[in-house]
């Protein structure tokens, strides 16, 4: 039997992944496929909860996979794939519909948010987008759920409902836990280092497919600090804008704060800034590289999310059936 721990997460392909989504997420995501059971999903059923234009989701979607893969996601070793593949979240999310709360719904940050962004357009599914989410995770039984800070939310209403449906139905359910990532992998934008790297921010924001002088140039620019001192110190609350610099030259080249501080001694951010630079453009550079190799090869890409469809369909059609099962839906 397998013993593997299981975890899951999925991506909305609403913008195109940054140095931040590839050092906070992905990165670690590749490193566990060894000790863990893991399925990644391109959440495209999430993004329709706002407009997009649909040459550019199905553009991003398929950028998104070969990125994935590019970064390390070995689909050999994970099961990649693409939610609206796999019709049980949406039979699943209509079920756990059901069993969510009016109020709970409408405590939702992220409602509360999107719907004061898009005035114009608050709908149903931007509402009950936690039910889908819910469905998302529980039809895979997983133990774990890494997500950013801002998903937490959404992971505890998933454990709520989970915990209301077992309550009447028996042990139906895994109840998940959210795993969030430690503060250290926090990467923060270029030009406002008190708030994450985010592409709502681009000229702060350095995405995986830019170009190697769009990233120089962007840190280049990179917010170092307002005093004189000029010297690359590892002082988060004085200097944040170092302080991050320094966390990502730490991240892609492994090494320590003291060891960098001792590199730049006496050089000042002139040299560090572009240091910085030409480190993230190395390590981006196989990156971008092989998803464009990979983003030619349609029928590569074609047989991963196939093949992750059809695993992934496997495991989440085993809980739906059990789930309309004990609701009382006649079998098919
Ligand atoms: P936006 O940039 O619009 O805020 P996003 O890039 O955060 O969106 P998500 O889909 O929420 O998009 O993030 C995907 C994953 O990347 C999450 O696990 C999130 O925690 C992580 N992540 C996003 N931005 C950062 C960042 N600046 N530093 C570290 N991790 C990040
Ligand atoms: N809501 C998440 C994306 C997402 C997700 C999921 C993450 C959809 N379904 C299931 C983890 C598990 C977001 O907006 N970042």
């Amino acid at each position: 039997m397998d013993e593997k721990k299981v975890m899951l997460s999925g991506i909305q392909p609403s913008g195109d992944l940054h140095l931040g989504n590839y050092l906070g997420a992905i990165k670690n995501w590749a490193e566990r496929a060894e000790s863990f059971d893991c399925y990644y999903f391109m959440a495209d059923m999430h993004t329709i909860t706002v407009r997009q234009n649909p040459a550019d989701l199905r553009r991003r979607t398929l950028e998104q996979l070969a990125q994935y893969i590019a970064c390390g996601l070995d689909p050999e070793k994970n099961t990649l794939f693409i939610q609206s593949h796999v019709p049980a979240h949406a039979e699943l999310g209509w079920v756990l519909n059901c069993y969510t709360m009016f109020g709970e719904l409408s405590r939702m940050t992220q409602f509360k948010d999107k719907s004061a962004k898009h005035k114009d357009n608050i709908n149903g599914g931007l509402f009950t987008y936690p039910a889908l989410m819910a469905a998302d995770i529980l039809l895979y039984q997983p133990d774990y759920v890494p997500v950013g800070e801002d998903q937490k939310q959404h992971c505890e209403l998933t454990r709520d409902v989970a915990q209301r449906f077992n309550h009447i139905y028996g042990d139906v359910f895994k109840i998940p836990e959210p795993y969030i990532p430690k503060a250290g992998a926090r990467v923060m934008g270029l030009t406002a280092p008190d708030s994450k790297m985010s592409k709502s921010i681009p000229e702060g924001c350095v995405f995986l497919m830019e170009k190697p002088e769009d990233i120089q140039r962007k840190f280049k620019r990179a917010i170092t600090d307002s005093d004189t001192e000029n010297c690359v110190r590892y002082a988060p609350a004085e200097k944040p804008g170092v302080a991050n610099l320094m966390n990502i030259y730490s991240a892609v080249t492994g090494r320590t704060m003291e060891e960098i501080e001792a590199e730049f001694a006496g050089q000042g951010y002139g040299k560090f800034k572009p240091a910085v630079g030409d480190a993230v453009i190395e390590t981006l550079r196989p990156i971008r590289e092989e998803a464009q190799r990979i983003l030619k090869d349609k029928a590569y890409l074609e047989s991963v999310y196939k093949a992750g469809a059809e695993k992934a369909s496997y495991v989440a059609n085993k809980t739906l059936r059990k789930v309309y099962k004990k609701i009382g839906f006649v079998a098919r």
